[in-house]
């Protein structure tokens, strides 16, 4: 019998009662007979292994919708193939599916192992089975979790995904919206043979103190067993060898060592140099090399002062756009090739940062981002919750469980410079309030070495400014209103001034308006894609002339597709958002020279 551990990287498997008694799977697999897989392969832009053996689960995988609700596994065919990362909408039989899924994929043992599946994303809710039993339950698109099976006898074994991507209580955060929440494996998943003990993941934060870099280095020992054992932890950076500490490894479960360390020679992660470290952490167990773990690491620091942001001291000034993570062709499951086009166009309208709007980003993007020096934004997963759908009883611990896998999963990535929470959700309420004050209070104390925010569109009707580090606005004038976009800003600089955001930064975090892409007329009437172009026109002439302003990010980077709905999202025309500087295929409009015009010419003024 296998020894199974559910370890959920939240550890919030309790939570997801609602969800499992509606205890729709019930049944047990048949054994895996096929074969099965891949070899080994990188799973993010750089090699995060060399003594664990890590394979890509990435390919074909076996998949059946599950139409009725009685369905056990057991009694589960799965006639069609689907790849994984991938959205089942990319089917031509699944284009509009929402509901339930089995995925099945069949691994070969060499040798009696312990297991490691990790799972990138998978939308929105998981339950995954190894050969029939229950191992790991996850609810959210776009955070990672991991489960880990003891013991695993050499031969052939079945992983079975339940993913269900419907709508209704149990799911506080994917609710119908003005974005696409797609079904599917849609990131990577893959299978790590670890050992008894191994290093679960590594916290790096830059510490600038006296004219030299330091760093705070966390790690956390995973142990399967209640042996005894000695170990010791080390690592290297930049070719220099540490010791992070060494001891008796005595019960099972988690241990986590920290040290200050100094890097007098290392340069500091910057947009115009981003370089970057391999932070290599090595487990010794009783005098052998029992697990190793590279992260990837830049050194710099964030700070907020005299109403601005500062990278390493230097006052910055966000040139950014927002992103969905969408296309016709793929769903949400972009590929890298997509992500690295998406973070060249950027580039080339001359953009220093994106925000990743309303959710956590597929981590191979902040890899490019990590590497290209794109300063990001990251944000929590909500968009447009009314306090009503605050309430839902599961709200609170999904965004719990949301902020804590985005901070602990993203933490080492210098690019990331803000995390933020809410998008436009009740935060002009006391009850939301409570919400968002418990929520800044939870990201701050996992990571104090970034600014927070939120963007508001609440206008001063807004009750939370004091409550973050960086006040941001999303006012759409000359879209949604016909208001200018200079008056406006200088009325939200003193709306955030009376209501707790005196002396904050400043960002307008959304501003544009819909061009249909091809729709060209001389009129210029709303929809075209010279209105558009004349409305960020407008905006960021005001906002590049206004020195109080810390950033903009246009809505939107691409077009996206949306819930289709018969309330207000009918007015969305083609079922999609369509403020896109360029369209879901990544086709500039006529803004994209716009942007490049003012987001270029403002690099000369700041040099
Ligand atoms: C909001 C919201 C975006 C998008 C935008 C729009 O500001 O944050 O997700 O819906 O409005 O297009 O109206």
């Amino acid at each position: 019998m296998l020894d199974v551990i559910l370890n959920l990287l939240g550890k919030d498997s309790k939570r997801l009662e609602a969800w499992r008694d509606r205890n729709i799977f019930n049944g047990i697999p048949k054994k895996a007979k096929q074969k099965q897989i891949g070899g080994e392969r990188m799973t993010r832009l750089f090699q995060t292994n060399e003594l664990r053996k890590v394979f890509s689960l990435d390919g074909s995988w076996d998949f059946t919708a599950i139409k009725d609700d009685g369905d056990s596994l057991e009694s589960i065919s799965y006639p069609y193939k689907l790849t994984v990362p991938g959205c089942w909408e990319m089917h031509p039989e699944f284009l509009t599916y929402r509901g339930r899924g089995a995925y099945r994929k069949r691994v070969t043992i060499r040798e009696k192992t312990a297991l490691r599946f990790v799972f990138k994303g998978v939308s929105h809710t998981a339950r995954v089975y190894f050969d029939g039993v229950l191992i790991a339950e996850h609810y959210n698109a776009y955070t990672a979790f991991h489960a880990i099976v003891n013991e695993v006898e050499q031969g052939e074994h079945e992983l079975v995904v339940l993913v269900d991507n419907s709508f209704g209580e149990f799911s506080a955060l994917h609710v119908p919206n003005d974005y696409y929440t797609y079904g599917g494996i849609n990131r990577p998943v893959a299978m790590e043979e670890i050992k008894d003990q191994y290093v679960e993941r590594i916290a790096f934060t830059p510490i600038w103190e006296n004219g030299a870099w330091k760093a705070s280095v966390q790690a956390y020992i995973h142990k399967l067993n209640n042996l005894e054992l000695s170990y010791r932890l080390s690592f290297q950076l930049n070719g220099k060898p540490y010791e992070l500490g060494e001891g008796k490894l005595q019960s099972d479960g988690e241990t986590m060592l920290s040290g200050i360390f100094d890097f007098p020679e290392v340069d500091a992660w910057s947009p115009e140099s981003p370089k970057l470290y391999e932070l290599r952490m090595k487990l010794i167990v009783e005098g052998k090399e029992a697990d190793d773990l590279i992260e990837r690491v830049g050194f710099r620091v964030v700070t907020t002062a005299n109403g601005k942001i500062q990278l390493n001291g230097k006052d910055i000034v966000f040139k950014g756009v927002n992103r969905h993570e969408d296309h016709p062709m793929v769903g949400s499951a972009i590929p890298l090739q997509l992500m690295a086009l998406d973070a060249d166009l950027m580039t080339d309208m001359g953009c220093n940062a994106v925000r990743t709007s309303h959710y956590p980003s597929d981590e191979r993007f902040l890899d490019l981002c990590d590497e290209r020096g794109i300063l990001v934004w990251e944000e929590n997963h909500a968009r447009g919750l009314s306090l009503e759908q605050m309430s839902n009883p599961n709200f609170r611990w999904q965004c719990e469980q949301v902020n804590r896998e985005m901070v602990e999963q993203h933490h080492n990535h210098p690019s990331i410079v803000i995390w933020a929470i809410l998008n436009e959700c009740a935060s002009n309420t006391a009850k939301g309030r409570e919400m968002y004050k418990e929520q800044l209070e939870q990201i701050r104390a996992l990571d104090a070495s970034r600014p927070l925010t939120f963007a508001s569109h609440h206008r001063e009707s807004e009750l939370c400014f004091d409550l973050a580090d960086i006040v941001s606005f999303n006012l759409y004038p000359g879209w949604y209103g016909d208001e200018d976009p200079g008056e406006l800003c200088d009325l939200a600089r003193g709306w955030a001034d009376a209501k707790g955001g005196l002396g904050k930064p400043m960002i307008m975090s959304e501003f544009g308006g819909d061009g249909y892409y091809g729709h060209r007329d001389a009129s210029r009437v709303r929809g075209t894609e010279e209105r558009q172009a004349d409305i960020i026109e407008a905006n960021l002439s005001a906002y590049t002339s206004r020195s109080f302003i810390s950033g903009m990010f246009i809505w939107q980077y691409c077009d996206c597709r949306v819930t289709e709905g018969t309330d207000w999202l009918i007015t969305r025309a083609g079922t999609q958002n369509s403020k896109g500087i360029v369209d879901r295929y990544r086709r500039p409009k006529l803004a994209y020279a716009t942007v490049q015009r003012y987001f270029k010419k403002l690099d000369k003024s700041f040099k």
